[in-house]
């Protein structure tokens, strides 16, 4: 079992008022009856066909669900498609050549352009580079790309010959892509010369290198060139120029590999609480099925919309929200390689405004750093093109929800809290906008065919008001298959904590706690990790942050334990304010009240400290182990996950002066 000490039981939900979806949304939503609960669950696992319906099949599929091997589910398990060609080569036989696929907008206002047919022109000929370099089906292809076009090229190029990809996000080290490499058995890399973050220009290929030098295998490297002359870069005997292929390959056509339903469409490596990277694989048509599936009920995606999903495709988030999902609806997908905050503070709200983007979706970290500079930034901007709007990552407390309501939706839009994970493979909890009442500070209930539950450490469900452990109940079409690593580990990381074997009950475990109110909406309360145990009490941080951001001026918090002799684990508090609030006495009077009529005087923090910003890994989340280690004086871990490494260092000095 994961751990016996039971959650408390007596606590209120921190949620919100609740807020119906918008009329006016409403009227036009893809999914707007409520009977599609009833409807999934009476009909299940049959429901799911209505993803699938979504999608284009070389050859149908009989049976919807094989249970047989579990945990090994197989979805769809006879049907055979191509991923390429259903987010790429149907839109063009629909009538829809001219459409723009991808709209790209580059770190210093360079803009391209990519319609359905150009993205076809580009993935046959990358397709047939690929193939010429000895790529054959079911290599694994790594791609080491920052937010340029040519990453859902090289991606769309490998689901075409049915290459699984392998897509490393661009910020990570050469050891981290190396891991990566050698964990997949990958002996293909994409790579570019270089890209630019906040103005700088990086040495990407450098890395890549370095990586390589790592590696026992050969590996064949293109290298597409981002920085024009800046970087020079000498191509060595396994490497070639990524636009010298495209050339070589001008016109080429590939025919699109019909690939078994339950073949790999892509491995994902995510962070594991402990030792290497697990390496999460996804297939063809479950998983497209869910991504696609979500993208029209819970994201509202239509054809003719210009959707944003301001996440990077390094990420699970980017590959079923920018990549997969939008592209086989036909929609326009915006991709976006800077920051939020560079040339200035209001680079978002200028792209949504230029573009008359209809569906924003981002993460709690954006919307708390929108809040903390102020609403003047997107109100310069006219945003009413907006129809909807969409977090995930991390819990987002009810404040900067109701603030991202306020000052981005204009109180018109419906925001969609989606819970979800890496292995999950789509958004799994969420309300859907057109039909549920909106909760702020709960993601919502089980989507329509998923059973998600929150249950105590036996595994039963606890009572509503409660919190326990986040579980499913029932495989879903998305769900990650196994771990590239290995069947076992698979088994270990997710399945044994609540399954019973031997009477074929599967229960899949997510690592995450929650609360579950009496309408069935889940409060996710962060990693089962993150939580502090006070004098016998089990605290949930995400419970105590989401207390200290009701203040009027905080932006952000983060709650760690610290030892302490009287109560085994005291509370200490990491804050940053909004612009305009003072770090001073007032503000820290403000949180400790909030914090014991919140939660009780139980979880009041032995420590306050203000800083101007949280260290946060480069997806967003923010890094509360390095914070224990500062709180506890102790030798810092690993910091190499880290996006702002600095900040640490300036906590530590801010500690060390008093
Ligand atoms: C999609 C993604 C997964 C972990 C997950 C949970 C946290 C994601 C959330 C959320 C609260 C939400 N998480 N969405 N917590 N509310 N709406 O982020 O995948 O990178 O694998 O992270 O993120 O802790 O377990 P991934």
């Amino acid at each position: 079992m994961v751990d016996r000490n039971e959650w408390e039981r007596d606590r209120p939900v921190l949620t919100g008022s609740p807020r119906r979806p918008p009329p006016s949304f409403v009227e036009q939503a893809n999914v707007t009856d409520p009977g599609i609960y009833d409807e999934f669950e009476e009909n299940w696992p049959e429901c799911w066909e209505r993803a699938a319906d979504l999608l284009s099949w070389d050859q149908s599929y009989e049976t919807v669900l094989r249970e047989e091997d579990a945990p090994f589910y197989q979805w769809f398990p006879d049907g055979k498609l191509n991923a390429a060609k259903n987010c790429v080569d149907r839109h063009l036989e629909s009538g829809r050549k001219t459409h723009t696929a991808i709209r790209w907008e580059g770190k210093h206002g360079e803009r391209q352009t990519y319609t359905y047919r150009d993205l076809y022109v580009a993935i046959n000929e990358f397709a047939a580079a690929l193939r010429a370099l000895g790529v054959e089906e079911d290599d694994v292809v790594t791609i080491y790309l920052p937010m340029i076009p040519e990453l859902p090229i090289a991606m769309l190029s490998c689901a075409r010959i049915g290459a699984p990809h392998n897509v490393v996000f661009a910020g990570l080290s050469a050891d981290a892509l190396a891991t990566r490499m050698d964990a997949a058995d990958s002996e293909y890399l994409v790579t570019c010369d270089g890209y630019y973050r906040r103005g700088d220009a990086f040495n990407q290929k450098s890395k890549a290198d370095n990586a390589r030098l790592k590696l026992e295998q050969d590996v064949s490297t293109v290298v597409v060139d981002r920085l024009g002359d800046d970087l020079p870069h000498v191509l060595g005997d396994d490497e070639c120029d990524y636009h010298e292929l495209r050339e070589t390959f001008a016109g080429e056509l590939v025919d699109p590999v019909p690939r078994d339903a339950e073949d790999m469409l892509f491995v994902m490596y995510t962070s594991g609480t402990t030792g290497e990277p697990k390496g999460v694989v996804h297939t063809t048509g479950g998983y497209l099925a869910h991504a696609t599936w979500t993208s029209h009920a819970v994201l509202d995606v239509k054809p003719e919309d210009t959707y944003w999903c301001a996440a990077d495709i390094g990420w699970i988030t980017g590959h079923s929200y920018i990549v997969y999902g939008p592209l086989a609806l036909g929609t326009t997908t915006v991709m976006y390689e800077g920051t939020p905050d560079y040339p200035d503070r209001d680079r978002l709200w200028e792209i949504v405004d230029r573009n008359a983007v209809d569906i924003f979706y981002t993460a709690p970290t954006a919307i708390r750093a929108f809040m903390k500079w102020g609403s003047e930034y997107p109100a310069g901007y006219d945003l009413s093109s907006l129809r909807l709007l969409g977090t995930v990552g991390e819990p987002i407390s009810p404040r900067p929800w109701n603030w991202y309501y306020e000052h981005i939706g204009n109180e018109t839009c419906p925001v969609v809290d989606t819970w979800w994970q890496t292995e999950t493979g789509a958004v799994t909890v969420s309300t859907l906008p057109g039909v549920s009442e909106m909760k702020p500070g709960a993601a919502g209930p089980s989507l329509p065919g998923m059973d998600v539950r929150v249950v105590d450490s036996s595994g039963t469900e606890v009572d509503p008001g409660d919190s326990g452990y986040l579980t499913i109940a029932r495989p879903w079409p998305g769900m990650v298959r196994t771990l590239y690593d290995g069947d076992e580990r698979f088994r270990a990381e997710y399945w044994d904590q609540f399954s019973d074997p031997e009477s074929d009950d599967w229960h899949y475990f997510s690592g995450d706690a929650a609360r579950i109110d009496e309408d069935g909406y889940i409060t996710v309360l962060g990693r089962v990790d993150d939580v502090i145990n006070v004098s016998g009490r089990r605290l949930s941080t995400t419970e105590v942050e989401s207390a200290i951001t009701g203040v009027a001026g905080v932006a952000e918090a983060a709650v760690v334990g610290r030892s302490s002799e009287t109560n085994g684990t005291d509370v200490y508090a990491y804050v940053s304010t909004e612009g305009g609030y003072d770090d001073g006495t007032a503000v820290r009077e403000a949180i400790i009240d909030n914090i014991e009529t919140a939660i009780g005087p139980i979880a009041r923090p032995t420590k306050v400290q203000f800083t101007p910003e949280l260290p946060k890994t480069r997806s967003g989340k923010i890094m509360r182990r390095l914070l224990e280690d500062v709180a506890n004086g102790e030798e810092l871990g690993d910091t190499s996950a880290l996006r702002n490494p600095e900040i640490i260092g300036e906590i530590q000095a801010e500690l060390d002066e008093e």
